[in-house]
């Protein structure tokens, strides 16, 4: 069987507002559209998206959080309402999710000879977190992929960012192991914004991007330095800096999941491909993505 690879790597933030702004089937409420910077840099990785071969999306999402170990899917199937305990008015989400069960028990089974403490969630009643649902919705409306959701431990909240830092590399290193055993070839996301200060206000009508703006000058300097590391391919020096970074915007790579992607991929030092960045309630959100293949791989903003 010939080895399994890493195919791309996302960026994928899940502010519920751009799937709210989509109107698709699924979700109920009704929007006029809205944060279209965002949502067409993700339309355009989407369309990337097909016209790679692959077999399973893999997501670490800040969303479903444990605190006792690293916890992967376990069930072929979820099916439920996906409903956003801060948003309920944006995001009321009917989702039907297929999981690569296979390739979750061999993650699962690395990570665990890492060191790593481990479970598979094998409750059928378990409702999907929206992070997990907002990125996939975004890279694959069409939901003709698998997909692995991996929880995030909360190292941070025990130790210290740096000790995040360290265990979601090892994560990303047992997940790379895993994902080669496997034979699949496997798109990584990592879910989460990057800056992460929130209005304390939302406009009466969530989408009047007239009210929509960065709101604090140096969040927005902080988002630029980490563009300017991807574009420049310095990943690792990224990853270095990311524990004060997480620390100054109390960011969501808190949870570890731009550590865990980059580790996996072996710190890329190519120009990660930009698709755009805006703001949503005042959360600085990028889309980006790390194409290991320097024949498709794009400059595209
Ligand atoms: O979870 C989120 C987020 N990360 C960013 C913006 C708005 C809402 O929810
Ligand atoms: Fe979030």
């Amino acid at each position: 069987m010939p080895k399994g690879e890493i195919v791309l790597g996302c960026l994928a933030p899940h502010p519920p507002h751009v799937v709210y702004a989509e109107n698709p089937d699924q979700n109920e409420p009704v929007s006029e559209g809205g944060w279209e910077t965002l949502r067409w840099g993700y339309n355009r990785l989407a369309r990337k998206l097909k016209t790679i071969d692959y077999d399973a999306l893999v997501i670490f999402t800040p969303h479903w959080q444990t605190y006792i170990g690293t916890h992967f899917l376990g069930l072929p199937e979820f099916k439920s309402k996906s409903v956003d305990p801060v948003f309920p008015n944006i995001f009321r989400y009917n989702y039907d999710i297929k999981v690569d069960v296979e390739l979750s028990e061999i993650m699962r089974e690395k990570a665990s000879e890492h060191g790593i403490i481990t479970k598979m969630m094998r409750n059928q009643d378990f409702r999907v977190d929206y992070g997990t649902i907002t990125s996939c919705h975004m890279l694959n409306p069409d939901w003709d992929k698998p997909i692995v959701t991996i929880s995030s431990n909360r190292n941070a909240h025990y130790y210290s960012a740096e000790v995040m830092n360290e265990q979601a590399a090892a994560l990303g290193r047992a997940c790379a192991e895993a994902i080669e055993e496997s034979g699949k070839k496997v798109v990584l996301i990592s879910s989460h914004s990057l800056s992460h200060r929130h209005f304390v206000t939302e406009s009466p009508l969530p989408e009047d991007m007239s009210r929509e703006h960065i709101y604090n000058h140096s969040q927005y300097v902080w988002d630029m330095k980490l563009v300017d590391l991807m574009r420049e391919g310095k990943m690792r020096e990224l990853i270095d800096i990311l524990p004060e970074f997480t620390e100054q915007t109390i960011a969501e790579t808190e949870a570890g999941g731009l550590t865990w992607m980059m580790s996996a991929m072996g710190f890329p030092q190519y120009s990660a491909e930009i698709y755009g960045y805006q703001s949503v309630i005042g959360t600085g959100n990028l889309v980006a993505a790390w194409d290991p293949n320097a024949v498709t791989r794009e400059i595209v903003l």
